[in-house]
């Protein structure tokens, strides 16, 4: 991994090399069940900018303790008695780390535990891959406190379960598990064991690719979401331009070619 971007000297969060350029990124204060105070929110800020320099080849995306994230940190922010342009400016912040994160062109795949609700679930939905396990639960309890969502949840998680499932999450404070969560679109996986493992399985996979082409599948989709359909069909064209030329898929193309590549094959 080059620059060794573990010695990056965050708070909160504690980075692991695992090998095969897949960093593993724990959110590290689960005494206070990983919520996101301003110096949690400044480290995924730095740590998602150094990642796509850092020839990160992929990130799991983990949390110490029981839980994966309780949201924003509600004692901070109560002892803060912050302004409105100061809670404006202090979700521009979660906004900018969340964005490097889905934009950035680096797999990020999540292992999903315990609590993932408020500001937590926020953080989940801008991974590219969630893992949930048997004790995830997630719910948007910002309604219950007397706040609203503020690091994208209005843009990620009503884009993965919908406009009137996460109006209801917040107005009620339901909360989804299990095999219904992944039904919703709030998690791809759900394992038995631990998400954390079938996490770094992924990572190691997604590792495999050539990085121009996660580079495409982890930052074009998402801007191409953004535009109309005919800038969006003019965009991928142009990608896929670039990607699909790039001389590094010469040799696999060459080993399908002389069928020595693996074949596609329905699941086992
Ligand atoms: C916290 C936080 C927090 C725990 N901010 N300190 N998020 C929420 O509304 C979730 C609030 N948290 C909970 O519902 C529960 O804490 C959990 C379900 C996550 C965990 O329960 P449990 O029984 O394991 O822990 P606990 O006893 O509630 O908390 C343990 C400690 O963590 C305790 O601190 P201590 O110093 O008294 O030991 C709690 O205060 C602390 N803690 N959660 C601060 N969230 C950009 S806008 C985003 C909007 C939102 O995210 S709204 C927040 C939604």
């Amino acid at each position: 991994m080059a620059g060794d971007i573990t010695e990056l000297d965050l708070a909160n969060i504690a980075l692991e090399d695992a090998g095969g350029g897949v960093l593993v990124a724990r959110l590290n204060r689960p005494a206070k069940r990983n919520a996101l105070d301003a110096a949690s929110v400044e480290d995924l800020v730095r740590l998602f900018s150094e990642v796509p320099r850092a020839g990160v080849r992929a990130v799991v995306l983990a949390a110490e303790g029981p839980h994966f994230c309780a949201g924003l940190d509600l004692v901070e922010h109560h002892a803060a008695d912050r302004s409105p342009a100061a809670f404006m400016h202090l979700c521009l912040r979660w906004h900018e780390a969340f964005n490097k994160m889905e934009y950035g062109g680096v797999p990020v795949i999540a292992a999903l535990k315990g609590a993932v609700v408020g500001g937590g679930l926020e953080l989940a939905s801008a991974a590219h891959v969630r893992v949930a396990d048997a004790t995830t639960y997630f719910a948007l309890p910002e309604g219950q406190r007397g706040l609203f969502t503020g690091g994208g949840a209005t843009i990620r998680v009503a884009g993965l379960v919908g406009k009137a499932r996460m109006i209801d999450m917040m107005l009620t404070g339901r909360v989804y598990a299990g095999q219904e969560a992944i039904d919703i679109g709030l998690a791809q996986y759900l394992t038995e064991g631990s998400s954390f493992d079938k996490a770094l399985d992924l990572a190691r996979a997604a590792a495999e690719n050539l990085p121009l082409s996660n580079f495409a599948i982890c930052s074009a989709i998402s801007h191409i979401g953004n535009m109309s359909a005919l800038d969006a069909s003019y965009a991928e064209a142009v990608v896929a331009g670039v990607v699909n030329t790039q001389p590094e898929a010469r040799a696999r193309l060459d080993a399908f070619a002389k069928k020595t590549a693996p074949r596609v094959r329905p699941p086992t």
